[in-house]
């Protein structure tokens, strides 16, 4: 999810094959939103997948090749699309036909014709709860100080890839981050100095994670992990190496800190083969022992 942006207008994906719909739809919500149209099933799921956050979606149901119904199931099973409200706009009128669509989860369904001033509002309510779901998302699952991902998104996040990489075969990758000498950091400069300086670590962290699939988290103070996965052997170094760049690139100030006069980390470093057969918990305890291991070894550097 993206951070939220109040001063945008939200988005809707119309979807129907027939082009008088959309231009019907259109005409009615393009002044309010920011309308993105769809002419078949195959066209919206591109679109609710790519990265423009759409919204609410109203979808036809008969449409050839891929019907609404179809269309709905496969959002509704999309982790990244899962939580797009979806109102079916169709002329399937019967008791039976509604039913269906709502039990795929669809949050309403309106049938054609349709009144238009109807349609308006009920988009309106839809989208006002959509925003405000947003807004509680973000603030559940985001950390307020850095606005990465908090510990809870992380929990669920590493149970997720813990249990796709089992099941997949694939490697795993978990870094574990701490900040160097933070405390005498904050003793000596202030905690308004400190806060500003984990705000830029993080960023910093985040920036440097460039594959869509990267997740970074703030673990705890002033700790953060990192989630990669498909990260062959031989290119963690790379990947570390520049997380340590980052930061001594940013060149805070610390003169208090015992390896160098600016803010630098530290990270312990665990990579799960595929074919390692090991607990979750064991891999972040893991990655915590080769954290302790590079402060102890001089800090500043990483170990794995
Ligand atoms: P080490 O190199 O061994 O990690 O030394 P350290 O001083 O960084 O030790 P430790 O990791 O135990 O220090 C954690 C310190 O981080 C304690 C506290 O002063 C600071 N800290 C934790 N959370 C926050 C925060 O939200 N804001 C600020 N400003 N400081 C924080
Ligand atoms: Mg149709
Ligand atoms: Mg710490
Ligand atoms: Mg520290």
């Amino acid at each position: 999810m993206d951070k939220i942006d109040i001063n945008k207008k939200p988005t809707l994906l119309l979807v129907d094959d027939m082009t008088t719909n959309l231009l019907l739809l259109n005409d009615l919500l393009k002044d309010e939103y920011e309308v993105k149209v769809a002419k078949n099933g195959k066209k919206a799921i591109e679109i609710a997948l790519s990265d423009m956050g759409v919204d609410l979606i109203l979808l036809d149901i008969m449409m050839p090749e891929m019907d609404g119904y179809e269309v709905c199931k496969i959002l509704k099973n999309n982790e990244q699309t899962k939580n797009i409200p979806i109102i079916f706009v169709t002329a399937k009128d019967s008791q039976e036909d509604e039913e269906y669509g709502l039990n795929l989860g669809a949050i309403d369904y309106i049938t054609k014709p349709f009144k238009k001033t109807i349609v308006k509002l009920r988009v309106r309510n839809h989208i006002e709860l959509k925003l405000k779901s947003d807004i509680l998302e973000e603030l559940s699952m985001y950390d307020g100080l850095t606005h990465i991902p908090n510990r809870r998104y992380f929990d669920e996040m590493f149970e997720r890839r813990y249990k796709e990489a089992l099941r997949q075969s694939e490697d795993l990758t978990v870094i574990m981050i701490d900040i160097d000498f933070f405390k005498p950091y904050n003793d000596n400069y202030g905690h308004g100095k400190g806060d500003e300086a984990l705000r830029k670590v993080a960023i910093a962290l985040k920036d440097t994670l460039k594959r869509p699939n990267d997740f970074i988290a703030r673990y705890g103070g002033e700790e953060f992990v990192v989630l990669l996965n498909n990260l062959p052997q031989e290119n963690i170094s790379i990947v570390a190496n520049e997380l340590l760049d980052a930061v001594r690139n940013l060149n805070i100030e610390h003169l208090y800190s015992k390896v160098q006069n600016k803010i630098t980390i530290s990270l312990g470093i665990f990579h799960k083969s595929e074919d390692l057969n090991i607990e979750k918990d064991e891999i972040l305890s893991s990655a915590d022992g080769l954290l302790y291991e590079a402060k102890e070894s001089g800090r500043n550097k990483f170990c794995s």
